[in-house]
């Protein structure tokens, strides 16, 4: 990585501490990723956009604010981009995905919050990412209880804007939907000085859109069989989507995706045509949380699709782009958000409708459910899920973990028992 030292003191970052996450990143992306055989060329932008990680983007979104413009993070694929980008802001994903930033949020936090929340606030308090001091005002939700607490813990050191998001889908709940979207607009105008047009929000709607469509294309590639690119190229690629240059970013991917279409045409492919094809759903792996990937990949099985917010909630049902008024183009965005599926909502049934249709669509042979340690959410969830796979005759396991390394001999032993059954 170029030298960003200046960048990062002027940030008031922790530099020491950094230090050694700068020291530790290289090696765990090395071993996991760069070790992989038949990578397509195209994943080369996406590399340098890691080894980059807390240089490149990070200087493009102080030369943003540096031109006056506003910075938000974000924590949840609820949270409409669309309208940050309308008012000139850029909109950043904030999750923190490493065990490094845990320790900092436990100072704060009980022990038994799940380690996203925990490494989130740990990544913030400690000073240790640029992402998390850049932002000028993060933008939360209401979606589990130890987000809506970390939010007041967070508030005390930078803005914290709260989405009320609902937890039915019932007509009522869409139109509050639509009305803390209009919240949001309102807010979001006020902190960038930009009022939100007609105009400028049907521009935006279409560029996220447009990410949308790559993503899409992607994981349609995926669907063929010798799979032709790795699961866990396609979980980086989609964790890479929640903070890069939307533009850019739709570009670089649409090339790989010209790659893979000759790839797919030449039968050629990552792993044998043969390999049991996985599907892993539940809790969001937000960068650098590749644990899963690379055991299920180094045993030999693909991972070809991901009922996960880095995944396919992330990027399907595109936004109607017929709007012809403000109040419409809302209505649209707050029905699209609305149609994803996470387990904060009562009762849930659409989530479990998505696993049964990507199960057909990407011909699985199993699926993995794993959740984050500590998301009640998700891991009350799972019953339903599970029951709901095995009555379909897929067989299923569930793994709970966390983002430490402790327990990855003791998952790869029950991943490689699992994938040993499908092969009977
Ligand atoms: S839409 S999954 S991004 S809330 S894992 S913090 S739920 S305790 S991340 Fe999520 Fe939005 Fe839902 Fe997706 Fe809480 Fe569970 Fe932790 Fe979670």
């Amino acid at each position: 990585m170029a030298d960003y030292r200046q960048m990062w003191s002027d940030l008031g970052m922790d530099l020491e501490k950094h230090d050694i996450l700068c020291e530790v990143l290289p090696d765990a992306f090395g071993g996991v990723y760069l070790s992989q055989e038949n990578r397509p060329e195209g994943m080369d932008y996406f590399n340098f956009v890691v080894a980059e990680i807390h240089g490149v983007r990070p200087a493009e979104l102080i030369e943003h604010q540096q031109k006056g413009g506003k910075v938000f993070g974000t924590f949840c694929v609820y949270v409409p981009d669309e309208i940050i980008f309308a008012a000139g802001g850029i909109a950043t994903g904030l999750c923190g995905g490493s065990q490094f930033w845990v320790p900092g949020g436990e100072k704060v936090l009980p022990a038994n919050t799940c380690p996203l929340i925990k490494a989130s606030v740990g990544a913030r308090l400690d000073g240790t990412c640029p992402f998390f001091q850049i932002a000028d005002m993060y933008i939360g939700e209401t979606t589990c209880d130890g987000k809506k607490k970390a939010w007041e813990i967070l508030n005390q050191d930078v803005p914290v804007y709260v989405m009320d998001l609902p937890q039915m889908k019932r007509e009522k709940d869409l139109q509050a939907w639509e009305e803390e979207i209009k919240s949001l607009m309102q807010k979001v105008e006020e902190v960038t000085g930009n009022k939100i047009t007609i105009e400028v929000l049907a521009e935006n709607i279409k560029l996220i859109n447009k990410k949308r469509n790559a993503l899409a294309r992607l994981y349609a590639l995926r669907k063929t069989s010798p799979v032709p690119i790795s699961g866990k190229d396609a979980l980086l690629i989609t964790q890479i989507a929640f903070y890069d240059d939307p533009g850019r970013f739709t570009d670089q991917l649409n090339l790989l995706c010209d790659e893979l279409d000759k790839r797919v045409s030449n039968g050629e492919g990552v792993f044998p045509a043969d390999a049991p094809r996985i599907m892993i759903t539940g809790t969001p792996m937000a960068i650098p949380n590749w644990k899963l990937h690379h055991v299920v990949e180094t045993l030999g099985a693909a991972v070809v699709v991901e009922e996960l917010c880095t995944g396919v909630r992330y990027f399907e049902n595109p936004v109607d782009q017929s709007g012809s008024s403000l109040d419409e183009q809302v209505q649209y965005l707050a029905e699209r958000y609305m149609k994803t599926n996470c387990a904060c909502f009562t009762p849930n049934p659409g989530r479990i409708e998505d696993i049964m249709r990507l199960a057909e669509e990407y011909r699985i042979d199993g699926i993995i459910d794993c959740n984050l340690q500590f998301c009640g959410l998700y891991s009350t969830e799972s019953y339903l899920v599970q029951q709901a796979v095995k009555k379909a005759g897929i067989p299923v396991m569930h793994i709970e973990t966390d983002y430490s390394e402790q327990d990855f001999e003791q998952m790869r032993t029950r991943v490689e028992a699992f994938l040993e059954m499908l092969e009977k």
